[in-house]
């Protein structure tokens, strides 16, 4: 953990990014360049080590909708329309309803955090993200008590995701947390990494990111967040529940049935560099192991 203390943290002014003082100049249909500057302040959350590059972090990546190759976001994703924008969140909430990005921008705290990811294929990057806590949106939203989960789904716009022809997964893209994950604060709605508004391969504009779980958790360009009582389906365990459980967390002692996950590949390390031993929750263990005391976490994976 890279600790700031408060002095270091930018003034509220400074860190509103840009589309936010558009949305409070009232002037958001003249919405300029896709690659605005956004500004945000550090978070005390942030791992010291080495951020992938830019080109590193956009130019390998899995977003199905786009196609299977990890190339194919970068040259697919760029005909999706990510403005306007709007979340609808849904379910056991006292205030349902559409939320504009605009809005909701205007209202949380963007901190620039920098997360590792890891794919349950064995490789990782270090991400300097852009976002903000999911709690803060879904406290505004008002969680209901009856409320467990937290249901979330992509966007399927088959005009502009050619990948969606494609059966290897059911539409749309489909992912859960149980409600004290989702309230954590290591998790995180981004909307922008590298103090750029998010590629849209990267899931622009807003993607979630659960750094203790593999990287399948993290679902891009979400429309809708829905508050449940029982545990929602999603995407990977519907496809193949033998290789991908609900909880999905980075755990070095459980292989995936086909490959051990006791070590990843660096992105951008060099072909011949060790491989790094992966570590419980992904090195976030200090920090969430508590969610899940007393489970078993051989039969939870
Ligand atoms: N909608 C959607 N979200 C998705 C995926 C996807 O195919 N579709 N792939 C997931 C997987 S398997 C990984 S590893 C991460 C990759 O995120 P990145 O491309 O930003 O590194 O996105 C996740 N989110
Ligand atoms: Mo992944």
């Amino acid at each position: 953990m890279r600790k700031i203390g408060w002095s270091e943290v930018t003034p509220r002014a400074d860190w509103l990014n840009r589309r936010q003082l558009m949305a409070a100049a009232g002037v958001i249909g003249l919405a300029g360049p896709a690659f605005a500057r956004v500004e945000a302040r550090p978070s005390r959350f942030s791992t010291d080590e080495k951020p992938n590059t830019f080109e590193e972090i956009s130019n390998y990546n899995n977003f199905y909708e786009f196609g299977l190759d990890k190339a194919d976001p970068a040259r697919h994703a760029g005909a999706l329309t990510v403005d306007p924008w709007s979340v609808e969140i849904a379910g056991l909430v006292e205030r349902p309803g559409s939320y504009p990005l605009d809005d909701i921008l205007k209202s949380v705290t963007l901190e620039e955090r920098i997360y590792r990811l890891r794919c349950v294929e064995g490789w990782s990057m270090v991400v300097p993200w852009i976002g903000f806590e999911l709690r803060e949106l879904l406290e505004r939203a008002g969680v209901r008590p009856a409320a467990k989960f937290v249901a979330f789904e992509t966007l399927v716009r088959p005009e502009e995701m050619p990948g969606v022809r494609s059966r290897i997964l059911d539409w749309p893209y489909r992912e859960g947390l149980r409600l004290d994950e989702a309230m954590h604060p290591l998790t995180i709605l981004a909307t922008g990494l590298y103090g750029e508004e998010m590629p849209k391969q990267n899931g622009a504009p807003i993607r979630l990111v659960v750094p203790w779980k593999y990287g399948f958790k993290s679902i891009k360009s979400i429309v809708r967040i829905s508050l449940v009582e029982t545990m929602p389906a999603t995407s990977w365990n519907m496809q193949n529940p033998r290789e991908y459980g609900f909880y999905s967390n980075v755990n070095p002692a459980v292989d995936h049935p086909r490959w051990s996950q006791a070590s990843e590949r660096r992105i951008g390390s060099g072909f011949f560099a060790p491989r790094i031993e992966t570590r419980l929750f992904n090195g976030y263990e200090e920090e969430v192991a508590h969610l899940y005391a007393g489970q078993d976490l051989k039969v939870d994976f």
